[in-house]
């Protein structure tokens, strides 16, 4: 048989095992975090036990080993119940210990990834500037190279940056402008920028309407000095790291906007049934009961391409153009579970009280995040030859 859809029996068993620990450690503190817009060092060593840090790492650089549909697999089930946790691994897995992992030498290999491996140390992705987002080529941070000392010197900005500002933070892989091609654009290179190089400092944002409780910084570079041997990857590769970084990317983000849509739907179904009005409840009322099917629909669609789009990955094949489609939809369907699924609530809906009102407020990351839903659609014209 070509298509199995149903969990493995091992995956069966990271799904519950993750889901035990996000209904029962992270649940009862998410909406306090929140509220607080509070990073949580504790919750993020319990994931770090659990296994869900160096997901898809090889076991001989203290990594996991899992394959791609697994690490999904764990990173829905966060989102589930909590966006700010599940942010917290997809950009430490995808895009912080991701091109360590791809694009680093056996000796930056195994000098980062056991420690970003045990959730007691994150590594975040130093792409986004302030003018240069969607534009990701544009980059203005430099970086040049003092022939003398053997060292790279870094100076410029980076913004939007998840992991990046936390007491746990071991350092960042940055975009910078090393020099410029023939043909006059930028010729771009990542660098291995460990936290606390002199020189670099990092502000935690503040005043997010999303994801609250994850750690997003703003980083400034002052002649920020880094030895040849941190150059990953060869010089004007950069841009190519980190655009490979982001197609992994978008299968976490993904992730997120299905389990966040799943969380919503689960307890919008619950809230239907015990909701009463007119002398029923409101589960049974037409209104409400075609909202319910249109999510259920919407879900089980969006399973099934990013699982498929997961698949393809770990199975060495082509996954790139899937894995913009499934972060483009599940961010949409995500979007569409949490709007609707408020309105399911009414008035309560619009309260802390309820999950809900997090899940709607979450959901708009995902159109933005990691490539904005405009990129995505971008992307997949792209590799239909338009
Ligand atoms: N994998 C490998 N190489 C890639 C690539 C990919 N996915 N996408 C582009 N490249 C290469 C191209 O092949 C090209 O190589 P050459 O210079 O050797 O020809 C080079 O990168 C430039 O590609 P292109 O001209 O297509 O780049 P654009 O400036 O047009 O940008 C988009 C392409 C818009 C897709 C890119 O800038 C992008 O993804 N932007 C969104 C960034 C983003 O998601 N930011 C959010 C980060 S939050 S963590």
């Amino acid at each position: 048989m070509a298509y199995e859809f149903k969990d493995s029996d091992d995956l069966a068993m990271m799904r519950q095992t993750v889901r035990q620990f996000a209904t029962t450690e992270i649940a009862p503190k998410a909406r306090q975090l929140d509220e607080d817009e509070e990073f949580s060092p504790e919750l993020t060593k319990g994931m770090g036990q659990l296994g869900l840090f160096g997901t898809i790492v090889a076991p001989e650089y203290g990594g996991q080993g899992m394959d791609y549909l697994s690490y999904v697999v764990a990173v829905e089930e966060l989102a589930r119940v909590d966006g700010s946790q599940a942010a917290t691994i997809a950009a430490h897995n995808s895009l912080g210990a991701g091109p360590l992992y791809y694009f680093g030498n056996e000796e930056q290999k195994r000098q980062h990834l056991p420690g970003l491996c045990t959730g007691e140390g994150l590594w975040a992705f130093g792409l986004t500037e302030a003018e240069a987002g969607s534009d990701a080529q544009s980059s203005k941070t430099t970086a040049a190279f003092d022939t003398e000392r053997g060292e790279w010197v870094i100076n410029g900005s980076k913004v939007w940056i998840t992991n990046s500002a936390s007491t746990l933070t071991k350092g960042i892989t940055v975009q910078a402008v090393t020099g410029r091609k023939a043909d006059g654009r930028a010729e771009l290179s990542c660098f291995i920028v460990p936290a606390g190089t002199p020189g670099l400092s990092a502000k935690v944002m503040h005043g997010k309407m999303m994801w609250r409780a994850s750690n997003t910084g703003e980083l400034y570079f002052d002649q920020v000095r880094v030895p040849a041997a941190n150059l990953l990857g060869s010089r004007g590769q950069g841009f190519k790291i980190m655009m490979e970084t982001l197609d992994n990317g978008r299968l976490s983000i993904g992730a997120m906007g299905l389990g966040l849509a799943k969380g919503a739907f689960a307890v919008t179904l619950k809230y239907a049934q015990e909701r009463r009005t007119f002398g029923k409840p409101i589960a049974q009322h037409q209104a409400v009961g075609f909202k319910l099917a249109e999510m259920a629909t919407r879900i089980e669609a969006a399973e099934c391409l990013l699982y498929k789009a997961a698949w393809l990955k770990q199975s060495h094949q082509s996954f790139q153009k899937e894995a913009a489609m499934a972060k483009l939809y599940c961010s949409e369907v995500a979007e569409y579970c949490a709007r609707e699924g408020q309105q399911t609530f009414g008035g309560y809906g619009l309260m802390k009280e309820y999950p809900i009102e997090r899940f709607y407020r979450d959901a708009a990351l995902l159109r933005i995040g990691e490539g904005t839903s405009e990129i995505q659609r971008l992307v997949i014209a792209r590799y239909l030859g338009c």
